[in-house]
């Protein structure tokens, strides 16, 4: 599962909330690392943002400035300036990460201009580079302020817009389920094609027989929790125990992963692996909007965090206590007729396209073919005019009663009547040197269709 918005300031906050003191916070600091392992931002940039972190969090000027910094300090790029205090070996690491990281996203670029076609041989890495924001283009060799900044702003942003971006990306499975289904339904006969359809239907409508889902963050689905999960009475459920409870990490705040560990018992009621109608990619998307409710109502700060005070002053609220069940995702369809029609259409430019494409290759792929015998046809004309041409030297020197010239030019005294092969092959080769200097046409005509 991913940590998408447990971002910069809680990978910061996990690396310097563990500075060994006791054998107790020595533990501490092996859970945290654990912690930062197995997070994963989802970023593509995720393993330079973790390393950059790494090891900025070994310069003790550095990891001081943290522990006072807030989120303000951070993303509004004053703590980035601490960059330029801190120790020389710690610098050297960073510009030898960036340089990693910028090595790599030119691999990228490659491989894209690759995939493309796109003659790369004089590739402008300095510009194409600026597309890439969570580093300073400018200057590929050594890790600058401005670096930081841009690393903190970028993933900020990003992971800001993750959400959005998986629930698009969920919708465009769900439509392409859909239009994979119509597609395999049309090639049936008709007697088939009801059948089938029935039997998808019953899929469904067991699929929607659950037992009602709880109101994610609200006291009935967080007693549950307590009951069934942690195994306590429920009659003695207390708000602060609760939070303390599943505040796995034990940093004082609720992450995302926190908050979405404690709806896989209401997503059980609905999902299950080992059954046909139900669908683990809907399952994350239902958990991902669980979260967001939560998210929604509880973090008042909205630094994607909840706080044991955040979390204390929700249970007060009147929502809290009011049982009201969840809308899941099969009430309604993730997607109007109007977007389906418009994706079916966009499968199709796709697909033809790639028609394109195959039919252009195989057009190129015949032309060479046609080459290929031209240019064999031309290679005989030439044999021939070898033959003929050193037939005719070998007759001309029969005739003036001279031995024929040696391969470099000297004369070779072979009566030609005793040894005519041998004079017969040094004319020839004679011939092709000639022929080569004439710039005879030795290449194919540079004229083959560019790709596009
Ligand atoms: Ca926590
Ligand atoms: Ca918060």
């Amino acid at each position: 599962m991913k940590l998408e918005g447990a971002w910069v300031l809680l990978l910061l906050a996990i690396s310097v909330s563990s500075v060994p003191i006791d054998r107790k916070e020595v533990h501490q600091e092996v859970k945290d690392e654990e912690q930062v392992e197995s997070m994963d931002t989802g970023l593509y940039y995720d393993r330079y943002l973790r390393e950059v972190i790494e090891v900025l969090e070994t310069d003790p000027h550095f990891r001081e400035k943290l522990q006072t910094a807030n989120t303000e300090d951070i993303k509004n790029g004053r703590l980035s300036k601490e960059l330029d205090l801190v120790s020389h070996n710690v610098r050297t690491r960073l510009d030898e990460l960036k340089r990693q990281e910028v090595s790599r996203l030119r691999m990228l670029l490659k491989a894209k201009l690759d995939s493309t076609n796109t003659q790369s041989l004089q590739m402008d890495h300095a510009s194409l580079l600026k597309q890439f924001e969570h580093l300073d283009p400018n200057n590929q060799n050594a890790f600058e302020a401005k670096d930081l900044e841009l690393l903190i702003s970028t993933a900020t942003k990003d992971l800001e817009n993750y959400d959005a971006e998986r629930h698009e990306e969920f919708k465009r499975y769900e439509m392409l389920k859909e239009h994979e289904r119509r597609e395999y339904l049309k090639g049936l006969d008709q007697e088939k094609r009801e059948k089938e359809e029935q039997r998808m239907q019953e899929l469904k409508n067991k699929h929607r027989e659950h037992p009602k889902v709880n109101a994610p963050g609200s006291v009935a689905q967080l007693r549950e929790v307590w009951e069934e999960t942690d195994r306590l009475d429920p009659k003695e459920f207390n708000p602060k125990t609760f939070f303390k409870l599943h505040d796995t990490n034990e940093d004082g705040v609720l992450d995302e992963q926190e908050l979405e560990a404690l709806f896989t018992k209401e997503l059980e009621k609905v999902y299950n692996p080992k059954n046909e109608e139900d669908d683990m990619m809907e399952m994350e998307e239902e958990r991902l909007r669980m979260r967001e409710h939560v998210m929604k109502n509880v973090d008042t700060n909205k630094d994607r965090l909840v706080s044991l005070d955040e979390f204390l002053k929700s249970t007060e609220k009147k929502e809290f206590n009011t049982p009201k069940e969840w809308e899941t995702l099969d009430a309604k369809p993730a997607y109007t007729e109007e977007e389906l029609q418009r994706f079916e259409a966009e499968l199709r430019d796709k697909e033809e396209e790639l028609k394109r494409k195959e039919d252009t290759l195989r057009q190129e792929q015949e032309l060479l073919k046609e080459r290929g015998k031209a240019l064999e046809a031309q290679r005989r004309e030439y044999q021939q005019a070898v033959l003929e041409m050193s037939q005719r030297q070998k007759d001309q020197a029969a005739a003036e009663g001279q031995p024929p010239a040696g391969p470099q030019g000297e004369l070779q005294f072979r009566p030609p009547q005793h040894d005519d092969k041998a004079g017969k092959v040094a004319v020839v080769e004679n011939v092709e040197d000639a022929l080569v200097q004439n710039n005879l046409p030795a290449e194919p005509p540079q004229n083959l269709p560019t790709h596009t």
